[in-house]
């Protein structure tokens, strides 16, 4: 058992909505205290904006978030602005958050230079993807041109809708100890082109990209669909993603840049 004190520390950033309040749902928490991990909720007080002054405001607040933590968490959200991976926003493009965007992809550079672990969720992953330089389909049925399978479930929000495969030889394979799984689903975005430096390593059945991760250097995950909600329910290889984290977490904390 480890001291309490020496619990590795799991930054992650919370949504940000028009009336004032930041939020974020329970199960992360949840699934990063079951994992062995401290949650740490950093709030983030950029102004608005994509334009490169709130970019440079955004990484001096980035850069103190990352001093204190242990690893990265990037949980799910409104959509990313496509001015990030240089595209004109699509009519079914959601909701943007400008000063969550900012804040956060400042933060993935920081912690893919310091050799932060790193852990995406839905929007987490395509904001790894899109501060790495790929991109993203803005919205699936509009843009992907094959026949999807629903991305969006009506299905309860812990229900493993459909089947991911995942890539023979990938660490997200190793983890989990299994070669396909059944996820939850829910976006209407997904990663397009992968970032250079990581790879695709689960699709669903139609093709779409459903998790990436770093091919060298320290521990990055990004998972379209949410394991924490699937870990808090019991879900074995959830619960196998989020300790694989930790423990990369804790690993970091005690041999890591500072
Ligand atoms: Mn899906």
């Amino acid at each position: 058992m480890t001291a309490p004190g020496q619990k590795p520390l799991i930054g992650l950033v919370p949504a940000y909505g028009r009336d004032g309040r930041y939020t974020v749902q329970r199960d992360y928490l949840t699934a990063v205290e079951d994992a062995g991990g401290v949650p740490v909720i950093w709030g983030y007080g950029p102004p608005s904006g994509a334009s490169p002054p709130v970019v440079e405001a955004a990484k001096a607040e980035a850069e103190t978030m990352l001093a204190r933590i242990d690893g990265l968490m990037l949980t799910g959200g409104d959509d990313i602005d496509p001015w990030y991976f240089g595209e004109a926003p699509h009519p079914a493009l959601g909701e943007v958050t400008p000063e969550r965007d900012a804040f956060e992809v400042a933060a993935v550079h920081l912690a893919v230079a310091r050799g932060m672990p790193l852990l995406g969720i839905c929007r987490g992953a395509q904001v790894i993807n899109v501060a790495l330089g790929g991109d993203l389909y803005q919205d699936l049925t509009a843009q992907y041109g094959r026949l999807l399978i629903q991305h969006q479930q009506r299905a309860p929000r812990d229900h493993p809708a459909h089947a991911v495969r995942l890539v023979a030889g990938s660490r997200l394979q190793a983890i989990v100890g299994r070669s396909a799984l059944r996820v939850n689903s829910f976006h209407h975005q997904a990663v397009r082109r992968v970032a250079p430096g990581w790879v695709a390593s689960a699709h669903s059945e139609d093709g779409v990209v459903e998790a990436i991760e770093r091919v060298e250097g320290g521990f990055g995950i990004g998972v379209q669909w949410h394991a924490e909600a699937l870990a808090a329910a019991g879900d074995v290889p959830s619960q196998k993603l989020f300790r694989a984290f930790v423990e990369s977490a804790r690993a970091y904390r005690s041999s890591g840049p500072k």
